[in-house]
């Protein structure tokens, strides 16, 4: 097979990068190892940025995301006796939407089965071949267990964090860093309305607990719990002890309202960049390059500012022989990526808690300076909403 860009991973960081480039006219081939229905079903991101949500509607993908997405003004971030509303839209003029990455996976699905888009699932043994030449190509078992080859004029690797792309690039032209959080996260749905109209970002002297949610009927939670925790240690009962001690159930009148749980998964917490995002014909976008712990919610986010960045550039050189934007794309993308590896790293670490009584008094510190000044407040409030594209 031959196409000009073929694309590793049909995540949303895959799927949005072809249906950009299909906009401008440009053929691409996406490869998935995983089946359209488990890629669909992966809960994974709740929150999207402004620019994410414009992003979305402008390329045609925003219907659903207008009629069942929920926009929030701002979260609360908690600690015992005391949580306070931050308001975005009074500091920065930008909101969030809550409208789950499963979602965002099916519109984009829909989008790409309505332009005949070519995704083959269930591959194995991908490879990449020939990256530093004009005429790269990528191998492949298909799902029937046929060899296949796939060659194109550009490679991009939205393969996530479990990817060969990455490592494609040869280890004397990568430069990686990384961080392994002491705990991971025990994510839960329920079939319960939320407790709350907005997140609850809570520090608790037992650990972190968020309150999130999908939808009017559908809440999603997330508790601190030891990096080894297996999640058949936590029952039902124990889950809903632990959300109510750390969220406040009781205090000044708030009610946790617990209800039959859905799904249930550890999550590890790991920052992980990798620079350049470009190797020859490779490009790289999304978790292939670049993993943050979801406490900032910018995972599924930056994806979406990697391919805003790669389709435009891409389609400079595959169309006009213009290669500065291809070239200029690495130091762009990360920009950004180092912009919101920090703020992850700082949310991540301002609300879990550890036995450290120095590391609490410094969290509480920061807590209490973030609600009461409009400075503080207003740096979270940037970088959470989101800063705009290409900044
Ligand atoms: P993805 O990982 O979504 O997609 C990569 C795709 O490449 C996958 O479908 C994979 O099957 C495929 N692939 C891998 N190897 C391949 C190969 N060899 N050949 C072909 N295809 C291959 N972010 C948040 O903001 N909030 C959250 O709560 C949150 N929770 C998460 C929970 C989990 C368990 C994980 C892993 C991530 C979570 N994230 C969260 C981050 C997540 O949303 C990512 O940022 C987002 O999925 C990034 O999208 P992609 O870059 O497309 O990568
Ligand atoms: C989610 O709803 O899955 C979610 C929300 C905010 C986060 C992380 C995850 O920071």
């Amino acid at each position: 097979m031959r196409t000009q860009v073929a694309i590793i991973g049909a995540g949303p960081a895959g799927l949005l990068l072809s249906h950009l480039l299909d906009a401008q006219g440009i053929e691409s081939v996406v490869i998935e190892t995983r089946s359209r229905e488990y890629v669909e079903a992966r809960i994974r991101a709740g929150i999207l940025e402004q620019s994410t949500v414009d992003l979305l509607t402008e390329a045609g993908l925003g219907e659903r995301l207008a009629a069942e997405g929920d926009p929030h003004r701002g979260i609360y971030l908690q600690w015992p006796e005391e949580r306070h509303h931050l308001d975005f839209v009074e500091l920065t003029g930008r909101a969030v939407t809550v409208y789950g990455q499963t979602e965002v996976q099916k519109d984009l699905g829909k989008a790409r089965d309505a332009a005949g888009q070519q995704i083959v699932y269930e591959v194995s043994e991908t490879a990449l071949h020939d990256l530093g030449t004009d005429r790269p190509y990528v191998t492949y078992t298909d799902n029937n267990g046929r060899p296949a080859r796939l060659d194109a004029e550009v490679v991009v690797g939205c393969d996530g964090s479990f990817g060969p792309s990455r490592s494609a690039v040869p280890e004397a032209a990568r430069q990686t860093w990384q961080r392994a959080y002491p705990y991971s996260w025990l994510g839960v749905l329920a079939d319960v309305a939320p407790s709350t109209d907005e997140l609850i970002y809570a520090w608790h002297p037992d650990g972190f607990a968020l309150h999130s949610m999908r939808s009017s009927t559908v809440s999603r939670f997330y508790l601190q719990v030891p990096t080894d925790t297996d999640v058949a240690q936590w029952s039902d009962e124990r889950i809903w002890e632990a959300l109510a001690t750390r969220l406040g159930h009781g205090q000044n009148g708030w009610q946790l309202t617990p209800g039959p749980l859905t799904d249930k998964s550890v999550l590890p917490m790991r920052s992980f960049v990798q620079q350049p995002m470009r190797h020859g014909r490779l490009f790289l976008a999304g978790d292939a390059a670049h993993i943050v712990p979801p406490t900032g919610a910018k995972g599924l986010n930056l994806a979406v500012a990697d391919v805003a960045l790669l389709a435009p550039a891409l389609t400079a050189l595959l169309l006009k022989g213009d290669r500065g934007p291809a070239e200029a794309y690495s130091a762009d993308a990360l920009r950004r990526v180092w912009r919101c590896t920090h703020f992850s790293w700082w949310m991540t670490t301002m609300l879990h808690t550890s036995a450290d009584p120095f590391e609490a008094q410094l969290q509480l510190s920061q807590l209490r300076w973030v609600t009461s000044s409009e400075a503080g407040a207003r740096g979270l409030a940037e970088n959470y909403a989101g800063l705009p594209i290409g900044f």
